[in-house]
């Protein structure tokens, strides 16, 4: 591994000629930093330096592979409808070697990797996107001749950094999905080494810029959770701050597609959501930069939880959610602030009471809504006589 600060022989330029480099006036570009320092959590006042970073700092050479996946997180990244985003990437990427994108084919891509290593050894980024099959010793996935395997070791040798993206990438996602003919697995695992990560099928391509717009910036990749996923990122349950939550807590929901609650949008977890237990943003940055409500729930889909392991392609669609962690959205005024040295005992106790009130109506909320659900509804059967009841009134379990 090189050292990481060497990527940053700083070359300045001024807002004007990012003006004409990006063919962006400097309001939105500034306007973009912005939104990138928000994703990522920092303070405000931190546009500047995310602006000046990628105004001044020397373009990182990424080398992208491709292994088992659809070439989606490619496709989110570069074909959002932002009519600039594509451009920003490219701008903030020297984007050296990559397989859908490059014109090269053959002997002169397999040339490109090797000279695009060779002249940024040590510095440049690796970017993996697809899980890499490892059974039968890794045969079921090759490029130029070269396994998968392989040649994930042999470009992660001299990279700066190595980022996962995808659900592929980060662990096995889709094509690990059983009986994993191939034994499709992640980055980390092949590597025996926790490599940050981007989940998602297809990832958020904010959530990937804001990583890399992160190392250019303070010269280190974000700060990650023990799945290797950046904490501005994937630190709240998508519940946590979903549009439909007022829904959820007062209990209605959609229990068919089509229904009248659907039509009203209610909340979806009786149609399976699996938002209380996947960890994302996609409830407060939306997806795909097309417009207000362009995510799986916004747009009437249950979510599937395709950031999180276990969930993703895992667990049936339309199965309820386990319930983690409920605690209330961002935009809530907060109930349990710290206590300074002074308060007293009195104003402890009241919070402590509020505190362990709410803890208690979520408690009670899991135990209705999950882990007594086919409890419910078998009750609700006999209540009914055992007949079939009306299919808008059944919950999808
Ligand atoms: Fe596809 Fe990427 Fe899914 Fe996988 O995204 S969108 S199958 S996560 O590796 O191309
Ligand atoms: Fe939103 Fe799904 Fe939670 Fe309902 S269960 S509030 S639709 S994330
Ligand atoms: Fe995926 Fe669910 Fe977000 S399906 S895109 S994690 S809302």
């Amino acid at each position: 591994m090189g050292n990481i600060n060497d990527i940053f022989e700083t070359s300045r330029s001024t807002l004007d000629e990012i003006e004409q480099r990006l063919e962006m006036p400097r309001r939105e570009f500034l306007q973009f930093c912005a939104t990138l320092a928000v994703t990522m959590g920092l303070p405000s006042g931190a546009e500047a330096a995310v602006a000046q970073a990628i105004e001044s700092a020397k373009r990182p050479s990424v080398i992208w592979l491709h292994f088992q996946e659809c070439t989606g997180c490619s496709e989110s990244l570069l074909r959002a409808e932002h009519p600039t985003l594509e451009k920003l990437i490219l701008d903030v990427i020297s984007l050296d070697y990559h397989e859908t994108l490059m014109a090269a084919a053959g002997y002169q891509a397999e040339a490109a990797r090797k000279d695009a290593m060779k002249a940024n050894k040590g510095k440049y980024v690796l970017v993996v996107e697809g899980a890499i099959p490892t059974k039968d010793n890794g045969i079921y996935c090759k490029i130029g001749g070269h396994k998968a395997i392989d040649l994930v070791k042999e470009c992660a040798a001299d990279a700066a950094a190595v980022i996962a993206i995808g659900s592929c990438a980060s662990w096995g996602g889709m094509p690990s999905t059983g009986p994993n003919p191939t034994g499709a697995s992640s980055v980390s695992e092949v590597l025996g080494k926790l490599v940050p990560t981007i989940p998602g099928c297809p990832p958020n391509p904010y959530n990937f810029l804001a990583t890399v717009v992160h190392f250019l910036t303070f010269g280190k990749l974000p700060e990650v959770d023990k799945l290797g996923r950046p904490k501005f990122a994937y630190g709240r349950l998508i519940h946590e701050n979903c549009e439909r939550r007022a829904h959820f807590d007062a209990g209605r929901f959609a229990m068919e597609f089509g229904d009248p609650g659907h039509r009203q949008g209610y909340c979806l977890y009786k149609l399976g959501c699996k938002g209380p237990e996947t960890y994302a943003n996609c409830s407060t940055l939306g997806f795909g930069d097309a417009g207000e409500n362009n995510w799986p729930v916004g747009c009437g889909h249950p979510c599937i939880g395709c950031t999180e392991k276990g969930v993703g392609f895992e667990k049936p669609i339309h199965q309820v959610a386990k319930m983690l962690n409920v605690t209330p959205p961002l935009q809530y005024p907060r109930i349990v602030e710290e206590q300074g040295k002074t308060a007293s005992f009195a104003s402890a106790a009241a919070v402590a009471a509020v505190a362990g009130a709410a803890a208690g109506a979520a408690i009670m909320l899991t135990r209705n809504l999950g882990l007594s659900h086919a409890a419910a509804e078998a009750e609700r059967e006999k209540d009914a006589g055992g007949a079939g009841k009306p299919a808008a009134d059944k919950a999808q379990v």
